[in-house]
């Protein structure tokens, strides 16, 4: 297991939250899935629930405020998100959720990459902690947030193995 998984997506997990994690292999470089990964301000690009984005406070470094508002049909308007980590060296992003009109008080995710020992890809872990909401249990709610995570991940996966196939077309 390579040092930053342990050290990243170890969280303290309390009695009355859950926890969760998703990977995913992409068939794009580091670089590649990073240069859509870091953008704190565009979440958009990748997230499909995600309607409408903008930065409260804050230059795109960790402390960035951003606010963003969702498709309709989720039991959610809009969230009030803080940027917490962002490290372009070792490739991990993480947020918490700090307010908005939704369900998933205290929601903190770590997001790292990792090179695939096989050849040119990533691997993206993406790991979450969340309150579990009043009336609902911990399945419910790992259940509800890992479906968001892993369509996040997949279009993530279409939007850097497009972007790497275009590079590789053009050089
Ligand atoms: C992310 C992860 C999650 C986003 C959740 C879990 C959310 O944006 C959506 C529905 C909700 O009910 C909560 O990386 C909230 O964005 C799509 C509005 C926070």
């Amino acid at each position: 297991v390579p040092d930053t998984v342990a050290r990243y997506h170890a969280h303290a997990v309390g009695p009355n939250q859950c926890c969760s994690a998703a990977i995913k292999a992409i068939a794009a470089p580091v670089s590649t899935v990073w240069s859509v990964v870091r953008r704190f301000d565009n979440p958009q690009a990748y997230k499909h629930f995600v309607k409408s984005c903008h930065v409260i406070v804050g230059d795109g470094d960790v402390g960035t405020l951003r606010e963003i508002h969702v498709v309709s049909g989720l039991p959610a308007s809009t969230s009030t998100e803080r940027l917490e980590i962002l490290d372009d060296e070792r490739h991990v992003l993480s947020f918490s959720i700090v307010g908005g009109e939704h369900r998933l008080a205290n929601y903190r995710s770590v997001t790292t990459l990792h090179a695939s020992s096989s050849g040119n890809g990533t691997v993206v872990v993406e790991s979450y902690v969340v309150d579990v909401p009043p009336g609902n249990t911990k399945d419910d709610t790992c259940v509800f947030v890992d479906t968001i995570v892993r369509c996040n991940l997949r279009s993530l996966t279409q939007i850097a193995e497009n972007l790497a196939g275009r590079n590789r077309s053009s050089s």
